[in-house]
């Protein structure tokens, strides 16, 4: 079968996009710089940085450690705000024909109520990822989705918000007991998918002066090591709520690294820190897993979508 005839097309609840690979929030900012090297049309989505009400400097240098197969950031949510993000941002994306994912992140869940409320009055948003686990915070108290009752509160505030206008993602972090219990609570409260994972919390000691490397002491951990916990994450969660819609990400670097998150249930993939690396390395991901799927005899990136859990597995 020539690969051209695999149907690549995906869908996260009532949102339809053209192609499976989507870049992953805070990794291509508003993807500015990554449309000098495609036009932004040609993947999923521009899955934005998380964006708050209000700008923000995000925390102190070093942010950033390589890591054995990843790396770890320690931004702490730098931003515009989401007034200055909606006015420039969005309408540039869209000027793109890009499809727009939308990440927001808030203190309390009031912040994330205002939040949606400006973003259900522009037109042409795609999604929102609701960005409940940034490990970047002052406290875990601050990491939502660490806690099922915090989870359900954010959501439903959310949800109220944009009634049934906008699907809503919940973006889940992998460093909790149970990640399928936290995902029930996201559903129950009016999430109509999830994003899985955020990155995992992480600390690196600079040997020379003795402390913490990052100026946030701790960080979050992405790229290759983190894939195994993102597919195992996934398959949990999509054994758990089949119907529900998954966008995955952590560690995605080539064609085959998506296709064992699809199959494990992500029905879109998210490609971050190998972005940083390797500008093009979206698109040569979904070339690659176009391939990969007509090799294996898919017609549709549908058939794939959780085939891991078929037949008893
Ligand atoms: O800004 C960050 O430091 C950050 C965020 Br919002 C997030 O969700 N995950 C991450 O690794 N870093």
């Amino acid at each position: 079968m020539s690969n051209s005839s695999v149907d690549i097309s995906t869908t996260l609840a009532s949102a339809w996009f053209p192609a499976p690979i989507f870049t992953a929030s805070g990794c291509a900012s508003s993807g500015k710089e990554l449309a000098q090297f495609f036009p932004l049309k040609d993947i999923g989505a521009v899955v934005t940085k998380s964006v708050m009400n209000k700008p923000r400097h995000g925390r102190p240098t070093p942010r950033m450690a390589e890591t054995p197969s990843g790396m770890l950031n320690s931004i702490g949510l730098q931003g515009p705000g989401i007034d200055a993000f909606l006015a420039n941002d969005v309408p540039w994306l869209l000027s793109q024909n890009a499809r727009v994912i939308v990440s927001i992140a808030g203190e309390t869940v009031d912040e994330y109520a205002v939040l949606a409320r400006k973003i259900r009055s522009t037109a042409g948003i795609s999604a929102i990822e609701v960005n409940i686990s940034c490990p970047n915070v002052e406290n875990r108290g601050m990491v939502f989705a660490a806690d099922c009752d915090t989870t359900a509160r954010v959501i439903d505030g959310v949800r109220k918000v944009i009634g049934g206008e906008i699907p809503i993602l919940a973006k889940l972090t992998p460093d909790v007991t149970d990640i399928v219990s936290v995902a029930r609570s996201a559903v129950d409260a009016g999430a109509d998918g999830l994003a899985l994972i955020n990155t995992v919390l992480g600390m690196v000691i600079n040997l020379d002066t003795m402390k913490p490397h990052l100026g946030g002491r701790t960080g979050g951990l992405s790229g290759p090591a983190i894939r195994p916990v993102a597919v195992r994450a996934i398959y949990q969660v999509r054994d758990a709520f089949p119907q529900i819609p998954i966008l995955g990400m952590g560690g995605v670097a080539s064609g085959r690294d998506a296709l064992e998150l699809i199959l494990a249930g992500a029905s879109g993939v998210s490609v971050g820190t190998a972005s940083f690396g390797n500008p093009t390395a979206i698109i040569s991901v979904q070339n690659e897993l176009r391939e990969l799927l007509a090799q294996r005899g898919f017609t549709a990136l549908s058939q794939a979508v959780g085939y891991a859990h078929r037949n008893g597995n």
